[in-house]
């Protein structure tokens, strides 16, 4: 048992430490300057509510470049700070999920997890670094405000001289009272899957439809292991199954974010080999999709769809559904579930960490953004994998009564019984910061005019307009600034947002909805064109950014 000595590192300040959305994203370059990483992990440990000294955390990351070396960083630090344990997945490797599933389990006092999620990574691109609490969620404002105010005033860093660590073989390693041990990466999430879903149920289902094809696009990302293990040794299905399925630092070159643009590939195999279920997930793999040939499920319906058929997930049958919550930019189809049971729902701000709260308090089962994120209070991450084997219960479940049932038939099932939320969002990435802004300002004024209420625009008359701030119902804690919406009388609604996960330049973010009790056969972008050019009207968005068009339409 080696034992080890700690310096103290001096160090200056380095601008922007701020977490965004999902805490700090940057180029790698910008990690790798001197002391840059340090200074960052230094104000996590320091902002460690009980302190680090004896804490316990989980370490993993999504496999992306700069991952190994951000890790033997850590593991000096974390001794330097006198925290007792490091619990790693092997080779650094943890789905966000995984993770937060792992401090849930082992009752750690909080996680570091290394993924910039869906950005693309290698030395040119990503990395990122986010704290989550020992719920095993994203860390609250409260938390991620201190780590930043500790980044601005930081003048040393306490390091201990640790050789680096060997990531690639499960075991225990002890220096004096610091421990690292290194872990399977993927045992854990295996065994809290199979205690939710029924796996004899989603077997029986393979076996009776042979011909049921899937395909799972792991995108490069940190999923490939997991997936392989769940689909084809837990449920035999074949090798093809899964494609990218091995971790690349650089995710093969591509953009790992599972949506119809960046998923081309999947997209395209699905339709040319008449794939009946295909699924995506994103970087760190709490982001999925869900395609099949001729359907696409929008996020929004997933999380709606999903709270319908709680019933075919054995983990919601036995403790019943406590509510629901969405993002406020995701569509109202969940309200309509929510309605019908007869629980509440509850509408939060963009980004994770404002659902934990809820589900900490036990009001809330499922939730969901628009931005591909589904999860449930089983971790306190969204769950790419977890959103994927519960749309191949619904699908085994509805088979029981309609044997030759696709996710066409299930969607249009739903619709014909609540109506349809059109939803879309059209991203505007990396623009020109200062025409972003210019937009956002230009339309903050628009929202203050109090008389715009009431005024119609096109064939739509303005009921609300203001910018989304929230209360959280649980501590009080309040977030301002969460999104201009305009909402019209007929409950269609125009939002405007910046992004928080970017690391260059401006991402705008409109989103767009409109309901209809009857008619949902109709495209949804013919359904929602008119909004769409209301939107871009008022907003003067390809005035302020110079964009015709948007980098990607959901
Ligand atoms: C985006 C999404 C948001 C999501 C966040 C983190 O944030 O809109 O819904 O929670 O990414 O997801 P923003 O601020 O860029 O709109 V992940 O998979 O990147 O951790
Ligand atoms: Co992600």
């Amino acid at each position: 048992m080696a034992s080890f000595s700690i310096k103290e590192v001096s160090t200056k300040p380095f601008e922007g430490q701020k977490p965004g959305t999902s805490g700090l994203r940057k180029r790698v370059k910008v990690f790798q300057q001197e002391n840059y990483t340090e200074n960052f992990v230094q104000a996590t440990l320091s902002a460690i509510p009980d302190g680090p000294a004896g804490a316990t955390l989980i370490v993993g990351g999504d496999g992306r470049y700069f991952l190994k070396e951000a890790i033997q960083k850590i593991i000096r630090l974390a001794a330097g700070n006198r925290v007792s344990k490091l619990v790693i997945g092997q080779n650094g490797i943890l789905s966000t999920p995984a993770a937060s599933n792992l401090i849930r389990k082992r009752k750690a006092t909080g996680g570091i997890l290394l993924t910039a999620s869906h950005n693309p990574g290698g030395p040119d691109n990503d990395f990122g670094i986010k704290y989550n609490m020992n719920n095993g969620g994203p860390a609250p404002e409260s938390v991620t405000e201190r780590i930043y105010q500790i980044t601005t005033k930081i003048s040393s860093f306490h390091n201990a001289d640790l050789p680096d660590a060997d990531l690639s073989k499960i075991g225990t390693t002890k220096f004096a009272d610091f421990t690292i041990e290194v872990i399977d990466s993927v045992d854990d999430y295996v065994i809290l899957m199979k205690e939710i879903f029924d796996f004899e149920l989603l077997k029986n289902f393979f076996k009776k439809r042979p011909d049921f094809k899937v395909l799972f696009d792991s995108m490069h990302g940190v999923t490939g292991p997991y997936n392989h293990r769940l689909l084809v040794t837990e449920l035999g299905l074949p090798e093809s199954s899964v494609m990218n399925a091995s971790p690349s630092e650089d995710f093969g070159g591509g953009h790992p974010d599972p949506n119809l643009t960046y998923a081309h590939d999947l997209v395209e195999r699905v339709e040319a080999e008449n794939i009946d279920f295909g699924a995506a997930s994103d970087g760190d793999g709490d982001r999925n999709m869900i395609i099949g040939k001729g359907a696409f499920v929008n996020p929004s319906d997933s999380v709606a769809l999903i709270a319908a058929y709680a019933d075919a997930i054995p983990y919601f049958k036995k403790a019943g559904l406590k509510g629901l919550a969405r993002s406020m930019p995701t569509s109202g189809a969940i309200d309509r579930v929510a309605k019908k049971k007869g629980i509440q729902l509850f509408e939060v701000p963009t980004g994770w960490k404002f659902f934990g709260n809820l589900m900490d308090a036990g009001k809330c089962s499922i939730c969901g953004e628009e931005s591909f994120g589904t999860g449930s209070d089983h971790i306190r991450e969204k769950d790419g994998v977890w959103a994927i084997i519960a749309w191949l219960s619904i699908i085994a479940f509805a088979s029981e009564t309609n044997p030759k049932v696709g996710l066409n038939d299930i969607l249009n099932k739903h619709y014909a019984e609540y109506g349809r939320n059109y939803f879309s969002r059209y991203d505007y990435e990396e623009v020109d910061s200062e025409g972003a802004n210019k937009m956002m300002a230009h339309l903050t004024a628009f929202i203050n005019d109090k008389s715009n209420v009431g005024k119609k625009i096109d064939s739509y008359e303005v009921a609300q307009a203001d910018n989304f701030e929230y209360t959280d119902p649980i501590d009080g804690s309040v977030s301002k600034n969460q999104g201009i919406r305009i909402i019209f009388k007929d409950g269609s609604r125009i939002i405007f947002r910046l992004s928080g996960t970017g690391s260059q330049g401006a991402t705008v973010r409109l989103y767009v909805e409109k309901y209809t009790a009857k008619d949902y056969t109709t495209e949804t972008q013919t359904a929602i064109q008119d909004l769409i050019k209301l939107a871009l009207d008022l907003s003067k968005l390809v005035e302020f950014t110079g964009r015709k068009t948007p980098t990607v339409i959901t």
